[in-house]
């Protein structure tokens, strides 16, 4: 889990940044770059940089046009990395102060050249591009918005050379009103300046290492390691957008729902404000207004007043993936402001209507139990690494489908709103995962942090129906006692932010010692008998996952479900009898671990289980790896390996006992599962 570099440690430097150019970005951003990494001291607040906004989507009142593209791109120099701030890089073209080479945005940079420098960077890289907004977007007093749907780690965004917003962390949206930085009709300048430094600080968490030792390293050599297995890829992941509002706009949504009988309930709370005055809720003249319609776009119900409930009387239901005909149903919330001149501002919000209930055994949706049979996926791929793809999409949910699964997990960081689009659309249910994978030391401000990066990916996503589980960790150090004040106070925020769904954390440490899984509505263990423990030694997997699951249960009293199992495969790597690393290792594991599944079921508490992983993913470099985690039912390039056949009979199986599906043609004979090869 290292990269390294050279570097002359410059010392620490701050250096302010005046954020300007938007009619609603004032203050300042200060910004210290140290050693070439990163401390990015946010004294305040170009805008609201946590609110990331309704994503752009076109309406009667609203224009969007996409950013994505070739971008110019230049990393900072390992050895000056402020240089591109001493020599204001954003103030002017990239390419007239330095080389620049195309970068597709979106896209990860790392991968996309065969430069080893660009892909083991660590530090500033600089993006930009010009564009242009037509000069009646000025005429017709738009109000313009730039939008970008994540930028891993830090950014700093500018428009025409001035700075008009900042974010920490990657895997979430960054909005910046930009009205009156824009020049209309002329060609205008984005440039953005990432850093991908990890630090104790940072969510995730990273260090950095000095390599002192002159006999050994040259001078000023560091590398980057961080507690997690998977490439920490950088650059503009998702797509950008300019979009624009009239200057009386939705701000924001939020809407719950319910059933009562046959009839679904859609309880609303829209937020409107303008620019002239700031963001502010406005009384009911000028006020909202609503339809809603079905999901061939006829009207069903309407509705007046910016916060209520609507009734629809024989809804139809959102259902996961194969506990319905028609799952995934979404209604569109047609919402309108207006004044007493008519209607200012629309936006299409598309509602899912269904419950979410949880006790001590169980996790219901519309009231009826579910069993999550999914994967935990990454959002990977070759060459273009966390970037957005929408083949990619499209070929993973159909693989997710076709394997008969209704669920997966955002392991270890939220995933594109695109992603999270066919997630609603398809009936795909989610366990919804922050960035906070494998934290230690606990302290305040990390806290503080979480707490934040919690409130930003529920603000994002809480109108999502495919949404069934907050998750605001992976694998924390939990043995430490300091999680116990630290994750209580993480969940209880979480559940301030979002009451309607259960908050869990996925937990690694012995149930005895470990001190977050008492705070959680639903505990999901990762656990790799026959992988990293007993070795070799598959016949033990029944026996010990039983144990562990019970005891889980019964010390907790709460559901409970296997988040986490699996081995490494080398595709095409054969072996009988099965051998650790070969295809048939990974199947009769996973045939192991159904059988104990099976058991646990019985009791009445056991409410999911998630292979890890989907796929293969790219890793560090590093000896007990091949350059990539192996443990997928798929290859990188999406084909099944043998684990993924057995994964497909047996998810079909389970959906034909538990929801009384009728298992497609050419599935594999049901009641041979336990035994692959007659596959
Ligand atoms: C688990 C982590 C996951 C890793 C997996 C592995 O949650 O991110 O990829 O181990 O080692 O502990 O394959």
């Amino acid at each position: 889990m290292t990269a390294s570099c050279l570097n002359n440690r410059p010392a620490a430097n701050v250096q302010d940044k005046q954020c300007g150019g938007g009619n609603t970005v004032e203050m300042e951003t200060y910004i210290t770059i140290a050693i070439g990494l990163l401390t990015v001291v946010l004294g305040t607040q170009c805008a609201d940089n946590t609110w990331g906004g309704l994503y752009p989507r076109e309406s009667e009142s609203r224009e969007v046009r996409s950013l994505d593209g070739l971008w110019n791109f230049r990393l900072a120099p390992l050895e000056d990395p402020e240089k591109g701030f001493r020599e204001e890089w954003y103030a002017q073209p990239l390419r007239k102060t330095g080389a620049v080479i195309s970068m597709p945005v979106p896209s990860s940079y790392n991968d996309v050249t065969q430069d080893k420098a660009l892909r083991d960077h660590i530090g500033w890289a600089w993006y930009d591009r010009t564009f242009y907004v037509p000069t009646r977007w000025q005429e017709d007093k738009q109000r313009v918005v730039l939008r970008l749907g994540s930028a891993h780690y830090n950014s700093i965004i500018y428009l025409n050379g001035v700075a008009v917003t900042s974010h920490e962390g990657g895997h979430l949206p960054i909005m910046s009103e930009i009205t009156s930085g824009l020049v209309y009709g002329q060609e205008n300048l984005v440039t953005v300046a990432i850093n991908n430094t990890l630090t104790p600080e940072t969510i995730p968490q990273g260090s950095i290492t000095y390599h002192d030792d002159l006999t050994r390293y040259p001078p000023g050599y560091f590398t980057q390691s961080y507690n997690f297995d998977f490439t920490n890829y950088a650059g503009l992941h998702r797509p950008v957008y300019v979009y624009t509002t009239p200057r009386t706009y939705i701000e924001d949504i939020f809407v719950t729902t319910d059933i009562s009988g046959t009839d679904g309930i859609i309880s609303y709370d829209i937020i409107t404000a303008t620019t002239k005055i700031g963001p502010k809720r406005l009384n009911d003249a000028p006020g909202c207004s609503m339809k809603v319609l079905d999901k061939d776009g006829s009207h069903v119900t309407s509705a007046i007043g910016c916060q209520g409930s609507i009734m629809i009387s024989n809804a139809s239901l959102w259902w996961p993936y194969l506990m319905s005909e028609d799952p995934g149903y979404l209604y569109t919330l047609k919402v309108a402001v207006s004044d007493t001149e008519g209607i200012l501002d629309v936006y299409p919000q598309k509602v899912g209507i269904r419950t979410i209930g949880w006790n001590s055994t169980t996790l219901t949706i519309n009231n009826k139990p579910v069993y999550l049979r999914g994967c935990g996926k990454h959002e990977d791929a070759d060459i273009r690494g966390k970037g957005v793809d929408y083949p990619l999409i499209v070929k993973d949910f159909s693989l997710l489908k076709w394997l008969g699964a209704n669920s997966f997990r955002t392991s270890h960081y939220p995933y594109a709103e695109e992603i999270m689009d066919m997630a609603d659309q398809e009936g795909i249910m989610v366990v919804d995962e922050c960035p906070a994978i494998g934290l230690s030391g606990f302290g305040e401000t990390l806290m503080n942090k979480h707490i934040s990066v919690m409130e930003e990916l529920v603000h994002r996503d809480r109108n999502r129906p495919s949404v069934i589980m907050w998750s605001v960790g992976n694998e924390p150090r939990s043995d430490q006692a300091a999680a116990k004040d630290y994750f209580s106070n993480v969940v209880n925020a979480t559940k301030d932010a979002d009451g309607t769904r259960p908050v869990t954390c996925v937990l690694s440490y012995d149930k005895k010692t470990e001190f977050a899984g008492s705070s959680l509505d639903i505990i999901l263990v990762n656990r790799y008998y026959s992988w990293y423990s007993d070795t070799g030694h598959l016949e033990i997997i029944k026996l010990q996952t039983v144990t562990e699951f019970t005891e889980w249960h019964e010390l907790h009293n709460k559901p409970v479900m296997i988040s986490e199992y699996g081995a490494g495969s080398m595709p095409g790597l054969h072996t009988d009898p099965a051998f650790t690393w070969s295809e048939e290792y990974q199947a009769e594991l996973m045939l192991q671990n159904f059988e104990a599944f099976d058991e646990l079921r019985k009791k009445g508490y056991f409410i999911g289980e998630m292979i890890w992983n989907f796929a293969d993913f790219a890793t560090p470099q590093e000896y007990n790896r091949p350059g990539a985690c192996m443990k997928g039912l798929f290859t990188r390039a999406r084909q099944p390996k043998l684990a993924g056949h057995l994964m497909r009979v047996h998810y079909w199986s389970l959906a034909q006992k538990i929801d009384n599906v009728t298992v497609p043609e050419g599935v594999g004979r049901l009641g041979s599962v336990y035994n692959w090869k007659n596959l």
